[in-house]
C-alpha cells in the first residue's frame, strides 16, 4: 500500500520539489501552502502520478491547521511521512532596527506554526502505531549570523524542538529527522527582501548553490531507509559554502 507524506509548504522551493519526488517515487502526497492556485497546479501535474490532495491553510492559524487536519477524508488520515517545511525568514536588520512584524512572522510561523502542524499528526501517528517526521531546519539553526537574530533564532528552535521531539517520540517508535540547509536556490530570499528580485538574485550568484531538489533528494533517502535506521540531523551545503557565511565566490 502507498505511504501518505504530509508536506507543508508546497507550493514552492523545497516543498514543492519534496512533493514532486516522493510522488514519482510512489507516496501519495497531502500538499499545503496558501496559494490556491499553484496547490491547484500541483495536483494537476500530478494527476498522472499519484494521488494529491490539498489543503489551504496559513499556519499560524491554530484553528484552522486544526479543522484541516482532523477533518481530512478518510483515506487521508493515515499520514506515514509528516515534512515540516514551511517557513521564511523575513527581513534581515541588525537587532536594534529589526521589524516587530517581521519577528512575528518568523516566531509565529517558523517555531508556532510547526508545532501547531505537528501535534495533530503526531497523534494520529500514535495512533497508527508508526510515522516519521522531517523538520526543515537551516544552517541558521546551528549558527548565528550578523542581521540573522530572529529568523536564527526561530531555527535554533527548530533544532531543540527536533531532538526533544525525537526524545519524546522514542516510545512509539514514530522517527524524528532534521534536515538543515545551507544556501538553497528558491524563492527564500524573494520573501526575506520583500520582493526585491536584484537583492534576492544576488544572494545566489557566482557560486553553485544548492537546488530544491537536492534537498528533495535527501528526504527521498532519508524516508526510504529500513525501519531500524533514521537519519537523526542532517546538516547540507553547497560544496562553495563551508559555513553560514563563508562561501567561495571566487575571486
Ligand atoms: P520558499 O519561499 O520557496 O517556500 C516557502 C514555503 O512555505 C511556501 O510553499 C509557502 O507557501 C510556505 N509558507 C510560508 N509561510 C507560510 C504560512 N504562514 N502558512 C503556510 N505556509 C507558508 O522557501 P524554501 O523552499 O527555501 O523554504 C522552505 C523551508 O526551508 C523553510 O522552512 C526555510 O526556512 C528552510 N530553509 C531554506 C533555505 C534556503 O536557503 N532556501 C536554507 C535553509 C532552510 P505559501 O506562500 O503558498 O503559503
Ligand atoms: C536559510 C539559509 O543562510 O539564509 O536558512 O540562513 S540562510
Amino acid at each position: 500500500m502507498s505511504k501518505t507524506a504530509f508536506i507543508t509548504g508546497a507550493t514552492s522551493g523545497i516543498g514543492h520539489a519534496t512533493a514532486i519526488l516522493l510522488a514519482k517515487n510512489g507516496f501519495k502526497i497531502i500538499a499545503t501552502g496558501r496559494r490556491q492556485e499553484r496547490l491547484d497546479q500541483l495536483k494537476t501535474d500530478l494527476k498522472n502520478v499519484t494521488e494529491v490532495h490539498t489543503l489551504n491553510f496559513d499556519v499560524r492559524d491554530q484553528s484552522a491547521v486544526l479543522d484541516a487536519i482532523n477533518n481530512l477524508p478518510k483515506e487521508w488520515r493515515k499520514i506515514d511521512v509528516l515534512i515540516n517545511n514551511a517557513g521564511n525568514a523575513h527581513g534581515l536588520a541588525s537587532i536594534e532596527d529589526g521589524n516587530l512584524d517581521d519577528w512575528n512572522a518568523m516566531i509565529d510561523i517558523n517555531v508556532k506554526g510547526l508545532l501547531y502542524v505537528s501535534q495533530p499528526i503526531i497523534k494520529k501517528m500514535i495512533e497508527n502505531k508508526t510515522g516519521h517526521i522531517i523538520n526543515i531546519g537551516s544552517v541558521a539553526g546551528k549558527e548565528a549570523y550578523q542581521n540573522g537574530n530572529v529568523y536564527c533564532a526561530s531555527k535554533h528552535a527548530v533544532d531543540a524542538i527536533n531532538n526533544s521531539m525525537r526524545i519524546d517520540l522514542n516510545k512509539y517508535g514514530i522517527k524524528v529527522s532534521q534536515v538543515a540547509p545551507g544556501l538553497v536556490e528558491t524563492e527564500f530570499s524573494l520573501v526575506r527582501f520583500k520582493g526585491d528580485q536584484d537583492r534576492s538574485k544576488k544572494v545566489y550568484e557566482n557560486f553553485d548553490a544548492l537546488k530544491p531538489e537536492d534537498i528533495a533528494d535527501l528526504i527521498l533517502f532519508m524516508v526510504t531507509r529500513p525501519a531500524h535506521v533514521n537519519l537523526a540531523d542532517v546538516l547540507i551545503f553547497p560544496t562553495a559554502q563551508a559555513t553560514s557565511t563563508m562561501v567561495n565566490k571566487g575571486g
